[in-house]
């Protein structure tokens, strides 16, 4: 088997990319460890800044988005019992953010990449890579048990954290860095109306709160936990009773409960590979990079990755130019730091830490007195937050 770009993850990344590449006339290939099915049913990232929803309509799958997706202009920061809006509208010169499930963002993508003929492999057992330093690479699986080969001119891993692609570069090229933080998000989905209309992020000397949502009636919200808890820890009626007392009455007095349709726990992690790129090997997305969810960047992250990887291969193709695909690395990875910086701010400002010097809980609360009384202190917030220029 023989194709232009081998893509390692169907995860938004990966069939991101492939949709881009085939819209520019560039052949690729998916394989994928799990089924279809799988993917749609991990619950992940809401909240897409504008350029995310850019190169989405760019890639031809922006209908469904901009008819579901709802659109905010500011979300609210609670402590002490009171809450305070940071208005993304008036302090970015008017832009805003989408809320718009990841699930649906990898459904939308799915359906195109189906409905134009593009080739997935799912399931893809045992996939390796090879002769990435050379002119020739490929990768090998096995698909129900038969072994495969798959020759190309390059390959995009964008397989992950947990993924191969990383883990098949040779340790003396690459550095990581990271941090993990002590402490895990509790995530419920459920088919309630949202507490607030818009998200709220909640400190709580009892632990961090997020109120999100993925329509008008689903709702989706986090507690921070101890990493020791599990889900079984979590009844349904534990969960909504925590969530009011971190909220307080006053907002809690609007909560609407329900059974949950999903309930996960997802560790905290800050991490960056550098570079992203080996030879003719590329990682995008979480592959190279992880965020805290607090700032709601990782989807983001993975989009801008895309978008230079598929401008640089554009380039490659069509102008028999190494400029794009030289560069990638530095590219991705000025952004990224920025997002990591800003979303390891964020985290570390709302959550509660275990065992945490009293002057420093009186730091972070005086460091949210400060940005909720300062305009300049907001402006630098929410231009973090609707998402730094690519
Ligand atoms: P993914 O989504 O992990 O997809 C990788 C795919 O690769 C497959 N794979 C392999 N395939 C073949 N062979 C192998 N050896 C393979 N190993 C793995 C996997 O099965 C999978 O299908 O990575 P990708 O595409 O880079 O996408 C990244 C995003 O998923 C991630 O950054 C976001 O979900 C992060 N995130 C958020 N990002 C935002 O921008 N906004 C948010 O509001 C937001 N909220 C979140 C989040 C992540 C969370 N969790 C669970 C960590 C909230 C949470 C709770
Ligand atoms: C979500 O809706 O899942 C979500 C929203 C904002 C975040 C993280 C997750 O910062």
């Amino acid at each position: 088997m023989r194709t232009q770009v081998l893509i390692v993850g169907a995860g938004p990344s990966g069939l991101l990319l492939g949709q881009l590449l085939h819209k520019a006339g560039i052949e690729n290939l998916i394989v994928e460890r799990q089924s279809g099915g799988y993917v749609l049913g991990r619950i992940r990232a809401g909240v897409l800044e504008q350029t995310t929803v850019d190169l989405l309509d760019e890639a031809g799958v922006g209908a469904r988005m901009h008819a579901k997706g709802l659109l905010h202009g500011g979300f609210e920061l609670a402590f002490d019992g009171k809450r305070h809006r940071i208005d993304l509208q008036a302090l970015t010169g008017g832009k805003s953010v989408m809320v718009y499930g990841q699930t649906d963002v990898t459904r939308d993508l799915m359906e195109a990449r189906a409905s134009a003929g593009l080739p997935t492999l799912y399931e893809a057992q045992d996939v390796s890579l090879h002769g990435f330093d050379s002119d020739a690479p490929f990768a090998r699986c096995k698909m129900a048990g038969k072994e495969i080969e798959i020759r190309c001119d390059f390959i995009a891993g964008c397989d992950g954290y947990h993924g191969v692609s990383r883990a098949s570069v040779p340790a003396a090229v690459i550095q990581t860095y990271e941090k993990i933080y002590p402490f895990g998000w509790l995530g419920l989905l459920s088919d309630t109306s949202p507490v607030s209309h818009e998200l709220i992020y909640g400190r709580h000397e009892r632990g961090f709160t997020l109120c999100s949502m993925r329509s008008q009636t689903r709702s989706r919200y986090y507690l921070q936990v101890p990493l020791s808890d599990r889900v079984e820890d979590w009844s349904d009626a534990r969960f909504w009773d925590e969530l009011a007392q971190r909220l307080g009455s006053e907002t809690a007095a609007g909560l609407v409960t329900g059974p949950a349709l999903e309930k996960s726990i997802a560790p905290l992690r800050s991490f960056v590979a550098e570079p992203m790129r080996f030879g003719r090997l590329f990682l995008a997305g979480d592959a190279a990079h992880i965020v805290p969810p607090t700032g709601a960047k990782g989807l983001n992250l993975a989009a801008s990755d895309v978008y230079y990887l598929w401008q640089a291969l554009g380039e490659h193709y069509r102008e028999q130019s190494q400029a794009g695909i030289e560069h990638y690395s530095a590219r991705c990875l000025s952004r990224i730091w920025k997002a990591e910086r800003f979303s390891w701010w964020f985290t570390s400002l709302m959550h509660t830490f275990k065992n945490e010097p009293a002057i420093d809980a009186k730091l972070h609360r005086s460091e949210l007195e400060y940005l909720i009384s300062s305009p300049a202190a907001q402006t630098v917030m929410a231009e973090n937050y609707v998402g730094l220029p690519w």
